[in-house]
């Protein structure tokens, strides 16, 4: 398609009209004929972990696997949609490397490729887009301005790092516990980790400015008071954090409800229901089904504004709240209204609750945290390894831990940085129990650079002498970058290009497939999850055995 104008395209809205950088066009059901077939597509994931990436309308699209994890990473209503889709945006690349573009301004939208047509529609409702066409770069920055416009509630704007006025203060720099120790941490193993941190039989103190307590702290998902791991209780942990000069961060996942919690057992009308009345499921993960908060039901929001209140009154200034997508579930709600706007009501409930405390979003739909919180996760997990056979080729899961995922999905997810701080989640500096190259750890920790958002889970007393140098480094500087193109920066005096590392994994061969089926259907099974789990908390204790703290 060289050289397209915006004459060629068949504009079929209610109402169209210009804007700077392109058109805002308006309807619950817009589309755009294009006047060939495209090239590529740009998948936009629905929450953080989702994949979001350019990838080949050639290449076939399947269902998400396994089908217990799909509510858990993508928005579960588009999960078997075969055509090219994704949420709220998506744009095509013709010939000429410039790319046609239709992306909603408001919430529950979608975006699909129907043959020759780039198709957006709203779920309920009727709403705005913009239509562009052009250079990627340009227009998602034109794209981040009007959604900006849309999506800062005036009563937020004065905090620091919700954009007001173009200034975004630089975010924190972490340290969090969840890639090194996953849920077997416990208030010894943090305090010893802690005073390593400023060890004086070192040259280099670690200046992480926040001390997050990630996942294991908790009695329960839904009983979010600390567990036998920590009987010092929270308040202590934070002191101690304090006393180290840092800022105390904690995890927690406040609109998951597991079976065993009080919510689950007293108030199951506070849980999003079905259209039969029965419970939404929000996925499975710790060995249990878990469900989902109704943030429309006032005395489910009452008890959210308590919990975060609860956080800050331990001493906490940093909350990473994850899986959150559970809030914005398709369900019927206790007060009627559309899904994400039911999510974004609990979410300011969250915020005005939590007040200065630093709200880092998790596991989140992107748009409809925009406004509300001080950072986004915008890519999948990290890990001590780039690719996993098992995620790439057997369940061909996008949103599964590893480097490449992560840099993928985070790459293209950039433009964000306008709107709110943008987590790539941590990077790696050890090499104890980590297979990435170096050349990976770099890329991972360059990309920390360019979305200026610093952690780690290293353990510093594994680290050597070079390596712990290095994270102090990594820590104090901030070079100096340039985007240069889609995929390449300047970054200092090098220039880095992620292109040939985040291309789709090839197809699997047949052999794979069928395999990957097996595994999946396996991967369904309660039983099956509940001894993988077993079987990674025994293995990470046993390293950990192995290599003390
Ligand atoms: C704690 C972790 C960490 C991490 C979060 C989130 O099974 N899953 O699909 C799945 C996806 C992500 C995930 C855990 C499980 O990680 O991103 O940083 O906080 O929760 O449990």
């Amino acid at each position: 398609m060289p050289g397209i104008s915006s004459e060629q395209i068949i504009i079929h809205a209610e109402r169209t009209s210009e804007t700077e950088g392109g058109r805002i066009i308006s309807g619950s059901l817009v589309s755009l004929l294009l006047p060939s077939v495209p090239l590529r597509y740009l998948y936009s994931g629905w929450q953080s972990w989702s994949l979001t990436s350019w990838v080949d309308i050639s290449r076939p699209v399947r269902p998400l696997r396994p089908i217990s994890q799909r509510s858990r990473v993508a928005d579960p209503d588009y999960v078997t949609e075969s055509r090219p889709n994704g949420s709220w945006y998506g744009a095509v690349e013709t010939g000429d490397g410039r790319v046609i573009f239709l992306g909603a301004l408001g919430l529950e939208s979608h975006v699909h490729l129907e043959d020759m047509s780039l198709v957006g529609h709203y779920e309920t409702g009727s709403g705005d887009w913009f239509f562009a066409i052009g250079d990627e770069i340009e227009i998602m920055e034109r794209y981040a301005e009007l959604l900006g416009e849309r999506f800062t509630p005036s009563e937020f704007s004065d905090r620091s790092s919700i954009k007001s006025g173009g200034n975004i203060t630089s975010p924190y720099r972490v340290w969090c516990s969840w890639y090194s120790l996953l849920t077997t941490i416990s208030e010894n193993m943090l305090l010893k980790i802690l005073s390593d941190m400023d060890s004086s039989t070192s040259d280099h103190s670690l200046p992480f400015d926040v001390f997050q307590i990630d996942d294991g702290w908790q009695a329960g998902i839904g009983n979010w008071e600390p567990n036998n791991k920590f009987p010092s209780g929270m308040v202590n942990m934070v002191a101690s954090i304090h006393s180290s000069g840092r800022k105390a961060g904690l995890w927690l996942a406040p609109l998951l409800i597991s079976p065993p919690s009080s919510v689950y057992q007293e108030h199951r009308d506070w849980l999003l229901h079905g259209e039969n009345g029965e419970l939404v499921s929000a996925g499975f993960n710790w060995g249990e089904p878990l469900f989902a908060l109704d943030t429309t039901h006032p005395s489910a929001l009452d008890w959210l504004a308590a919990l975060m209140t609860k956080v800050r009154t331990w001493g906490f200034e940093y909350a990473k709240l994850d899986f959150l997508y559970a809030g914005a579930l398709p369900g019927k709600r206790h007060v009627d209204m559309p899904r994400e706007t039911a999510f974004r009501n609990g979410l300011s409930i969250i915020r005005k609750a939590l007040g200065n405390t630093y709200l880092l979003t998790c596991g989140t739909p992107i748009l409809p945290s925009l406004g509300l919180c001080d950072g986004i996760r915008i890519g999948p997990d990290s890990a001590g390894y780039f690719t996993s056979r098992l995620g790439d080729t057997l369940l061909m899961n996008f949103a599964f831990p590893g480097g490449r995922n992560v840099v993928r999905t985070t790459l293209n997810r950039l433009w964000l940085k306008e709107l709110v701080h943008i987590d790539p989640d941590v990077v790696y500096f050890t090499s104890r129990q980590n297979s990435l190259s170096l050349e990976q750890k770099s890329l991972l920790q360059n990309l920390a650079q360019i979305c200026n958002f610093k952690g780690t889970s290293d353990i510093p007393s594994w680290l050597t002498a070079a390596e712990r140098q290095s994270l102090h480094v990594f820590l104090e500087t901030t070079p100096e970058i340039r985007r240069v193109g889609r995929t390449t920066f300047q970054i200092d005096d090098h220039l880095l290009d992620y292109e040939s590392h985040i291309g789709m994994p090839s197809l699997p061969n047949a052999i794979s497939y069928i395999l990957g089926e097996i595994v999946s259907r396996l991967a369904d099974l309660p039983l099956v999850m509940r001894l993988f789990e077993f079987y990674s908390d025994f293995a990470l204790k046993k390293i950990l055995k192995q290599n003390p703290l």
